[in-house]
């Protein structure tokens, strides 16, 4: 085996989190140090504002009200809500609380959340709606306005105590991410891992606290919660927060931001609006968790936008970045940011191999299973060539993995779904590649199936974004010599 290291890039290093062992300790130091700052705005009414010791007091009653209900430190709390300020601070409540934070799309089905719960076994759920198709066995539910009259109760009864001290090494987090095998399997971090993840965006793009993100990420991935909400609350800084994506809504709010973080999607529907140059305003755009397409990094830049490009995953939080003085390059996604090495495992005769990486910010493991993704080298799945002076591009995956408006799908998960249905013989799902998605998902089918009752089968146990587009019927699958289907015959 051939591993060749890819060098470091270079950073301003102006910032690092205030200090702290766990992201709890920072924020709360930040919170302390400008207690009448602005740090989190409703995007879609402005004049509801949070401010620092604002929002220090109701997270610390969150927390006393979880531990009134027999929330103990280091059990799991699962997360299921929108994006919205109520929710937030039940969200970073439970990490304040020393509980492991479960985060969970509120699109998840009954079928998909309950997989979850079977496996982080969490004591309680907090929604933002009624899930009556989900919980059948499991945690106490809880709504998130339930929780918010808790925690004021509880304030009003007592001074907020001191909030569990957790130690760099315990368990903060859990996402579930998509197995190759068809179920999801939980990526946990650590507060060391999640300190480190978002003290590497601060040294890396100079976040400082007169920051102001535009945040309309969902908070159940680590780009919107790790980056985004994490990011701004360990530099000190604000975030105007939307709990959807709106292309008007992000235009309009960019005056007010410095900075705005998307997937290629959200820039392709930018840029179709014609008037992505009120984006020129940010002093940082980013892009990532997808391939954005260099003809759209051009068209935007064409506006002023030089969207800087930068790489992750949930196991390894951002790994790689496009610098922010130096050359942002179209189609790659930059050097290794600081804190993580990366490298090049059996590069072919094109210079083509596996891209593998390590440090801090990588989680320590998947929930209930032994293998131990920290401290080693953690082999990423996605093939990448290195240009002379480091810069890195994604060439292609190594696994069959489709992403869909920045949104992870398993063809495997479909396929075991899809192939329930009565009239479906055989099925193949593959990633279609599309302008505005990025790929697609399409299901190409033998048999006879009615269609309708396949798309109802899909939406009853599958989120919306891993249903297929299209479903195509045809005689046969393409195969190989040795029986396997031949994806690339399909696409
Ligand atoms: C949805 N639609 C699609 C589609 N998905 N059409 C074609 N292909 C698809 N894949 C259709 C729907 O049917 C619907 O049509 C319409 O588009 C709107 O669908 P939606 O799903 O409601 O989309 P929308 O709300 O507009 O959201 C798009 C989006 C969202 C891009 C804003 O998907 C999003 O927030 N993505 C971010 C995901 C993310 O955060 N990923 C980070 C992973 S972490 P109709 O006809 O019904 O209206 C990670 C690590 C890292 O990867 O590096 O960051
Ligand atoms: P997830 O498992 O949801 O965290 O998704 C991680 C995957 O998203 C990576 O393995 C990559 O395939 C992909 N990804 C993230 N950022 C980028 C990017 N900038 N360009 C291409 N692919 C990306």
């Amino acid at each position: 085996m051939v591993r060749a290291l890819i060098p470091a890039g270079r950073w301003p290093g102006h910032r690092t989190p205030a200090p702290g062992r766990t992201l709890p300790e920072v924020w709360a130091g930040r919170w302390a140090a400008r207690p009448d700052a602005p740090v989190l705005i409703d995007g879609w009414e402005g004049t509801r504002r949070v401010d620092a010791a604002t929002l220090g007091a109701r997270t610390a009653a969150v927390a006393t009200a979880l531990a009134e209900r027999g929330v103990a430190p280091g059990d799991r709390v699962l997360w299921c809500a929108r994006a919205t300020l109520p929710s937030i601070e039940a969200l970073l409540g439970v990490l304040r609380s020393g509980a492991v934070l479960v985060p969970v799309s509120p699109s998840a089905t009954g079928p998909e959340i309950d997989h979850v719960v079977a496996d982080a076994g969490p004591v309680l759920a907090l929604c933002d709606r009624e899930r009556p198709d989900a919980f059948s066995a499991g945690p106490v539910v809880m709504g998130v306005d339930e929780l918010a009259a808790a925690a004021a109760a509880a304030a009003a009864r007592t001074a907020p105590g001191a909030c569990p001290i957790r130690r760099p090494g315990d368990d903060a987090l859990i996402v579930y991410t998509s197995g190759t095998t068809g179920k999801p399997k939980g990526a946990v971090h650590t507060h060391a891992s999640l300190l480190a993840g978002t003290a590497a965006l601060l040294t890396a793009w100079d976040w400082a606290p007169e920051d102001r993100l535009v945040l309309c990420l969902p908070l159940f991935h680590v780009h919107g919660l790790c980056a985004g909400l994490f990011g701004t609350l360990a530099a000190g800084a604000s975030a105007v927060v939307f709990d959807r994506f709106d292309e008007g809504a992000v235009l309009g709010a960019a005056p007010s931001g410095t900075m705005f973080f998307g997937v290629p999607t959200m820039y392709h529907r930018l840029a179709a609006t014609g008037e992505a140059t009120a984006l020129a305003r940010l002093r940082l755009c980013v892009s990532g968790s997808a391939p954005l397409a260099p003809d759209l990094w051009h068209r935007l830049a064409a506006d002023g936008v030089v969207v800087l490009e930068r790489y992750g995953m949930t196991e390894t939080l951002l790994t790689l970045s496009n610098p922010l003085a130096g050359e942002r390059r179209p189609g790659s996604v930059g050097l290794p940011l600081p804190g993580v090495e990366a490298a090049v495992d059996d590069a072919d005769d094109s210079g083509i191999g596996e891209l593998l990486v390590r440090g801090a910010p990588l989680c320590r493991g998947y929930w209930g299973r032994n293998d131990v993704v920290s401290g080693d080298w953690f082999a990423t799945g996605d093939l990448v060539s290195v240009a002379r002076d480091g810069y890195v591009t994604i060439r292609g995956r190594r696994t069959e993995l489709i992403i869909t408006g920045g949104h992870n799908v398993y063809p495997a998960e479909v396929e075991a779904v899809l192939s329930r249905h009565p009239g479906v013989i055989e099925v193949a799902v593959v990633g279609a590649p599309s302008a505005e998605w990025g790929e697609s998902v399409v299901a190409y089918v033998v048999g006879d199936p009615d269609l309708d009752s396949l798309h109802e089968l899909a939406a009853a146990e599958l989120a919306p974004f891993k249903c297929p587009r299209q479903v195509r019927l045809i005689d046969a699958l393409p195969r190989n010599a040795l029986g396997k289907v031949v994806r690339g015959d399909l696409r």
